[in-house]
C-alpha cells in the first residue's frame, strides 16, 4: 500500500501538437503509470527566457520519501459516485453524489436517509450532476450550505448555484444564487468553495465550446466568485461574477490560509492537465494555449502541468498539518492515484510533483482536510467510467503515523 513514488521531474518547454480532441478530461480511457513533467512556469508575463528552471529529485530523494506518512482506512462504503465532502459543526459530514443526493455520515456510519433528493429540473447526464457542496462559516446558527448541480432549461443543460437550508435531519433549495451556468454532458466544472474573504468561488466549464473560456461574459470556462447572497463583490475585475477566465475544465479548488494564494485543477484537452494559482482578471490561456507556452505574454502560464502524459485533476486540498503540511494534494480520476505538488516556500512555483497510492483504490474524485492532519479521499469508480469494486465508493481516510492509534 506504501508505494509512494518519486519521479524524476523537468521543466519543459512544450510544443506539443494537440489535434486530437478527448473524450472527455475526466478520461475514459485505460490506466497507467506515467514520468510526471512539470511546468516551471512562473507569473503572468513571462517570456520565452522567464527563468524556468529545472528540478530534479534524486534517487537518495525518493529513497528517502520510500514510505507514506500515513495510516490508511475505510470510513464508510457504498457511496455512488460521491464529488465533495463537507464535515459541519456538529460533527456531521454531508456528501454529494452526483445521481443527485446529499448523503449524511454521522459517528462514522452512513445515514440511509439523504439529507435531500434533487428532483426536477434536476439533470444527470455524463459529467454533469449534483457537484459542488460547501458549508456556510455560520452553519452552526444558519444551517446554510451551497450546491452546485446540473439542470435542464429549455432544451440546454445549464448549471445552478443553491443555497440549502438545513433543519435536523433534512434539507430544502432556500434560494438560486446563480444560474445559467453554460452546461453539457461533459465539462461542467463544479467545484464551488468559500474562500478566505468569505465569498463563494465556483469552478465552471465550457461544455465543448472552447471560445466560452475566452468571452469575458460568459459564465463558461471561467472561475466565479459571488458573495454567500449571490450578490457580485465590488471588487471582482469586470463588475461581474467572473473572477478568471480562460479555463477549460477546472475541478479543485483550495487555498493556503497563510497567504491567501489560491491554486487551482484544470483538466487538458488531452493531456496538459495543469495546476494553476489563481489570480483576480488573470486569464489562463484555454484554448489559445495550454501548459507552459513561454512565447506569449497574455496569459498565465501553470505552475506545473503533466505534459504529454495525463493525471485527470478533480479535487485538491491544501494541507495544513502533518506530515505532508504545506503540499497540495490533487484527486487523480484517470490514472487512479494522489498527486502530491510540493510547492515552493514562496508558493509562486512548484518544484515537485509525486505520484501516491497509484493504482491503490481506482478512480480518485475528491480530496479534502479534517482535524489533527487527517486526509479525507473519495473513489469514483462507479462514475461510469471505472471499475466498481467491493464496496464502491469509498470515503478513506489518512491519518497522520503520529496520530493513528
Ligand atoms: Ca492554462
Amino acid at each position: 500500500m506504501n508505494n509512494r513514488l518519486s519521479v524524476p521531474l523537468y521543466a519543459s518547454l512544450l510544443s506539443v501538437a494537440l489535434l486530437t480532441a478527448c473524450a472527455s478530461g475526466d478520461g475514459s480511457a485505460g490506466s497507467g503509470s506515467q514520468p510526471i513533467s512539470q511546468g516551471a512556469g512562473g507569473g503572468q508575463g513571462q517570456t520565452a527566457n522567464g527563468g524556468s528552471t529545472s528540478v530534479e529529485s534524486s534517487e537518495n530523494e525518493a529513497q528517502e520519501n520510500a514510505i507514506v506518512p500515513y495510516e490508511t482506512s475505510v470510513l464508510v462504503e457504498g457511496l455512488n459516485a460521491p464529488w465533495e465532502l463537507v464535515e459541519v459543526s456538529d460533527g456531521r459530514m454531508f456528501v454529494t453524489e452526483r445521481p443527485g443526493t446529499i448523503r449524511v455520515i454521522e459517528d462514522g456510519e452512513l445515514l440511509s436517509e439523504p439529507l435531500i433528493e434533487f428532483t426536477d429540473p434536476f439533470n444527470e447526464e455524463g459529467e454533469g450532476g449534483l457537484l459542488g457542496l460547501a458549508a456556510d462559516p455560520e452553519f452552526e446558527d444558519n444551517g446554510y450550505l451551497y450546491a452546485y448541480h446540473s439542470y435542464v432549461e429549455g432544451d440546454n443543460i445549464a448549471n445552478r448555484v443553491l443555497r440549502l437550508k438545513v433543519s435536523d435531519g433534512t434539507a430544502v433549495i432556500d434560494k438560486e444564487l446563480l444560474g445559467d451556468i453554460p452546461g453539457g454532458v461533459n465539462h461542467n466544472g463544479g467545484r464551488i468553495k468559500i474562500g478566505p474573504d468569505n465569498l463563494l468561488y465556483i469552478t465552471t466549464g465550457e461544455r465543448y465550446e472552447p471560445e466560452l473560456a475566452q468571452d469575458q461574459d460568459n459564465l463558461g470556462g471561467k472561475i466565479l466568485r459571488i458573495g454567500l447572497d449571490g450578490s457580485i463583490p465590488a471588487d471582482n475585475p469586470w463588475n461581474s461574477p467572473v473572477y478568471s477566465m480562460g479555463h477549460r475544465n477546472a475541478q479543485g479548488l483550495t487555498w493556503n490560509p497563510d497567504n491567501g494564494y489560491l491554486y487551482a485543477t484544470e483538466h487538458g484537452q488531452r493531456n496538459l492537465d495543469e495546476i494553476n494559482r489563481i489570480e483576480a482578471g488573470a486569464n489562463y490561456g484555454w484554448p489559445e494555449v495550454e501548459g507552459d507556452d513561454h512565447n506569449n505574454s497574455e496569459y498565465q502560464a501553470p505552475l506545473a502541468h503533466s505534459s504529454n502524459d495525463t493525471w485527470a485533476p478533480s479535487g485538491v486540498a491544501y494541507i495544513e498539518e502533518g506530515p505532508w503540511a504545506g503540499s497540495l494534494i490533487a484527486a487523480n480520476l484517470r490514472v487512479e492515484q494522489l498527486l502530491k505538488v510540493t510547492l515552493s516556500e514562496d508558493g509562486k512555483q512548484v518544484d515537485q510533483v509525486e505520484p501516491i497510492f497509484e493504482d491503490e483504490w481506482g478512480r480518485i474524485r475528491n480530496v479534502t482536510t479534517g482535524a489533527d492532519g487527517q486526509i479525507y479521499v473519495l473513489t469514483n469508480n462507479r462514475d461510469g467510467r471505472g471499475s466498481p469494486r467491493d464496496g464502491d465508493d469509498k470515503l478513506i481516510v489518512l491519518t497522520p503515523q503520529d496520530q493513528a492509534k
